[in-house]
């Protein structure tokens, strides 16, 4: 098996070790660190994305593959830096103010580095501003909001109104979810887009940001 494709399945199996030791490799070889990110840690990524949505893998398996990219790319990442590879897009994410569950925004965070994204990631029991200031610090494109409760659900307008507030509403692609959430809440509170899970949330990232772009 080539070595691109072995740093891919050993990312889809969560082997942590081997995809670090593969992409040092590569690169000791001389393999472009472009392609290493897109066609072994980035696909893999993809792959499991694609089998987390269609209920093939679960959320055990989606955490070890996404660790497995992480040890990857912090072997990667100082290459990518040296040649200038330009992120897709930059996110900010949180859990919003009074909401404590952070997996699934783990998991969108993990997808939306898997599709390329520049991720930031401000944590749980997030306030309005703490979006806002940090979309305004990184130059973010989109700003990625997730809630688990029926009473923290309404947090999410909070933000959206103090974007409005500051005049920054259309500055950003606001994307929500969570399991209460769903596209009528969505579109009731103003934001751009609802997707039902991760896979999904940085798919329909990515495509906006590149439609935004073009
Ligand atoms: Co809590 N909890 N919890 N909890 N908890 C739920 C959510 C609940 C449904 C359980 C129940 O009653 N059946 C219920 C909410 C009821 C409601 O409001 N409708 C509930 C409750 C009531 C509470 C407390 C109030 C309990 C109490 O103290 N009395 C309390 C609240 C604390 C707080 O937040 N202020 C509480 C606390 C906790 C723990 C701390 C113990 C723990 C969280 C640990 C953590 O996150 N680090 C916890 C957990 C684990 C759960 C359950 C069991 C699992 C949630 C989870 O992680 N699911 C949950 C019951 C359940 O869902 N079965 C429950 C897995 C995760 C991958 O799914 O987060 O939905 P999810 O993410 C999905 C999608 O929703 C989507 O992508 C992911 C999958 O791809 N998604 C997005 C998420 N964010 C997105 C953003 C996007 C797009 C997609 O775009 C930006």
């Amino acid at each position: 098996m080539a070595l691109i494709e072995e740093i891919s399945e050993f990312l889809q199996k969560g082997r942590a070790k081997n995809v670090k030791t593969l992409v040092q490799q590569a690169l000791d070889e001389g393999m472009n660190p472009k392609e290493i990110l897109n066609e072994g840690l980035l696909s893999g990524m993809m792959i499991i994305g694609e089998k987390f949505k269609n209920n093939e893998v679960f959320v055990p398996e989606v955490l070890v593959a996404a660790r497995a990219m992480n040890a990857g790319l912090t072997i990667l990442e100082p290459k990518l830096v040296e040649i200038g590879n330009e992120p897709v897009g930059v996110a900010v994410i949180g859990t919003v103010k009074g909401d404590l569950h952070d997996i699934g925004k783990n998991l969108v965070a993990m997808m939306l580095k898997g599709a390329g994204f520049e991720v930031h990631d401000i944590g749980i029991d997030a306030e309005a501003d703490a979006f806002i200031d940090k979309a305004e610090e990184v130059g973010a494109d989109v700003i990625c909001m997730s809630a688990l409760l029926t009473t923290t659900m309404p947090n999410m307008q909070v933000v959206i109104d103090a974007l409005k507030e500051k005049g920054l509403r259309d500055k950003y692609i606001v994307m929500v979810g969570g399991a209460p959430v769903n596209e009528s809440f969505s579109q009731q509170i103003g934001a751009d887009y609802y997707t039902p899970d991760a896979a999904t949330a940085a798919e329909v990232a990515k495509k906006a940001v590149l439609e935004r772009k073009a």
